[in-house]
């Protein structure tokens, strides 16, 4: 018999404190569900509905879970074992979700890779995950994968399986996926870590966030509840499925779970999207403010039918109350604001809330057993409706990144709140106005970008003496990048620093919306400024210079 070593790796895990596991037991949040325990019963269920549609396919749910168990099987013959983590960069297409639900079903951990995301940022999750495995589309929207999974295999030999959705060319193709269904193991334990989702990346490179079953299962659960998903409800994936917010705020995992349908859109914007509102007549969409608000204006003019539209959810960075005027203006459906994170807390406004709140707040967490603190600088509670620093722990949010002593160190207090980055007032009824963060990253249309990733890249040019990135106020993206270069030798141009930070390897939207030369960061401050400091006085500075709208 052949001695199979298993690598040794870092173990997945997150653990609550014994007694919460009991209340979050007792109280029926946690139901000890999993991904593939749900998905069985919704095939037997409901076996014939359709279940996601994307492109010229549709599968129903017994489809789906066939597909799934096809694919799942067809991993493990070719060598995957279960625990293996496989990294997933995939489109909206309906491929995304019978390879995440193949892998479930084999007990493979899926990664979850943004379209966007390119071999530094592959590589970097790669390398964290330990995974084994990288499964991509041939091409979407004009990329081709395979040379990205070429290069990364080429500097990553751990990466020993690449699989493609399309032509495989050396790989091994998706469609072809094929082995024995009683090799499939039983469902997992629904304490275990079901996958890594990535996270913002707030300070430096992306961290992996590992969720549960029971506690990711519980936040789409809850979620649906709040946000009157059944299963005669249509939702549009519009913004990439690998986000969060789209994958289970309610996301397509709620609608799964409520046995309704999901539309996979392959972009977000009015164009794709409304003939298929019409098609499909969906009921419920996630989107990020920029995109509200063209759809709202969009929709004046549409010869599209979307009467079908019941709630539009928005969310991924803040919508201020003007915008959110627009966007109800605009659109016949009621808006619904949301506040999340992928670390775990979710805030909703509800359906039935006056419309004052809709407009000024960003709702309140899904969960009665959701603790939030608003606390100062030095980590006291503020006084009821000051403004401070949002910390939180619950049923469905994290205790620890995968593998990463350091970051975990910082984002976790010693009782186990996570520090989540924004400064927020809680009103009574517990309801959160975001008010800004602490943290040195843009939130550009909801996509975040670390300030100091970006530095980083561009300290790596030769011409480059320092560089500081910072959030500038935009009216379309809400905040764009920008920064702040200090050249030495011969001055680049600002195209060509953009040129090289996309070069090295990085998601588009990373690259700095705009670059301004500066002599020096001439700080007034006397003795060490920090970091943030200066970010922050190089962005108030040149406000006030440009006269910036805020
Ligand atoms: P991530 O941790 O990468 O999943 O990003 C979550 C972060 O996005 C939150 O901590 C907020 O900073 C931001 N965010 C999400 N939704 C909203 C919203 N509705 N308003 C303001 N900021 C938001
Ligand atoms: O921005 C986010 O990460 C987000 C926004 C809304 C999120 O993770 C979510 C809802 O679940």
């Amino acid at each position: 018999m052949n001695a199979v070593v298993s690598p040794v790796r870092v173990p997945l895990r997150q653990a609550w404190p014994p007694a919460l596991v009991a209340r979050y037991r007792a109280a029926g949040y946690w139901r000890g569900e999993t991904f593939p325990g749900f998905l069985r019963e919704r095939a037997r269920q409901f076996a014939d509905d359709v279940a996601v549609v994307g492109g010229g396919s549709r599968l129903t749910y017994a489809q789906l879970w066939q597909e799934a168990g096809r694919i799942g099987a067809g991993l493990l013959a070719a060598g995957l074992a279960p625990g293996d983590r496989v990294v997933v960069q995939l489109g909206n297409t309906v491929e995304f979700v019978s390879v995440v639900c193949g892998l479930f079903r084999a007990g493979l951990i899926p990664v979850y890779a943004l379209p966007a995301h390119r071999l530094t940022e592959i590589a970097h999750v790669v390398r964290t995950a330990e995974a084994s495995a990288y499964i991509a589309a041939s091409a979407y929207e004009g990329f081709d994968y395979r040379t990205l999974a070429r290069e990364l295999q080429a500097s990553i030999p751990g990466v020993r399986h690449v699989l493609i959705v399309g032509d495989a060319a050396e790989f091994l193709s998706v469609a072809g996926l094929a082995g024995p269904a009683d090799a499939l193991p039983p469902d997992p334990d629904p304490q275990s870590v079901a996958f890594l989702q990535l996270s913002g990346g707030s300070t430096g490179l992306s961290k992996l966030i590992p969720r549960t079953h029971d506690d990711y299962l519980y936040s789409f659960r809850a979620s649906n509840a709040i946000c009157g998903i059944g299963r005669d409800s249509v939702y549009l994936v519009a913004l990439p499925a690998a986000h969060n917010f789209p994958m289970s705020s309610p996301g397509f995992f709620g609608a799964l779970y409520a046995g309704a349908r999901v539309v996979l859109s392959p972009g977000a914007g009015p164009d794709t999207a409304f003939p298929l509102i019409a098609r499909e007549r969906v009921t419920c969409v996630g989107l990020v403010p920029p995109l509200a608000l063209l759809w709202a204006q969009a929709a004046a003019s549409t010869p599209h039918d979307l009467s079908s539209l019941q709630v539009l959810q928005v969310g991924g960075a803040k919508l201020v109350p003007e915008a959110a005027r627009r966007v109800i203006d605009g659109l016949d459906c009621q808006l619904q604001q949301v506040f999340g994170m992928a670390e775990g807390l979710v805030n909703y406004t509800r359906l039935h809330d006056a419309p004052e709140c809709v407009l000024n707040t960003q709702g309140r967490p899904i969960s009665p057993d959701d603790e939030v603190l608003v606390v100062d600088d030095h980590g006291h509670p503020v006084a009821p409706g000051e403004v401070g620093h949002l910390l939180t722990r619950g049923p469905y949010t994290i205790r620890g990144y995968h593998n990463d002593p350091g970051a975990n160190a910082r984002s976790f207090t010693e009782d186990g709140f996570y520090r989540t980055g924004d400064r927020v007032q809680q009103l009574p009824g517990g309801y959160l106005v975001v008010q800004g963060r602490a943290g040195d990253h843009i939130n550009r249309a909801g996509e975040k970008i670390s300030a100091e990733e970006i530095e980083d890249h561009l300290l790596a040019h030769a011409s480059v003496f320092d560089a500081a990135v910072v959030s500038m106020p935009d009216p379309y993206l809400g905040e764009r990048s920008c920064a702040f270069v200090i050249t030495r030798g011969e001055r680049p141009t600002a195209a060509s620093l953009k040129a090289w930070v996309r070069s090295r390897g990085l998601a588009a939207f990373k690259v700095p919306d705009q670059v301004v030369f500066v002599d020096a960061f001439g700080t007034t401050a006397v003795g060490k400024v920090s970091r943030r400091e200066l970010r922050a006085q190089l962005r108030a500075r040149h406000i006030e210079q440009t006269g910036e709208p805020r």
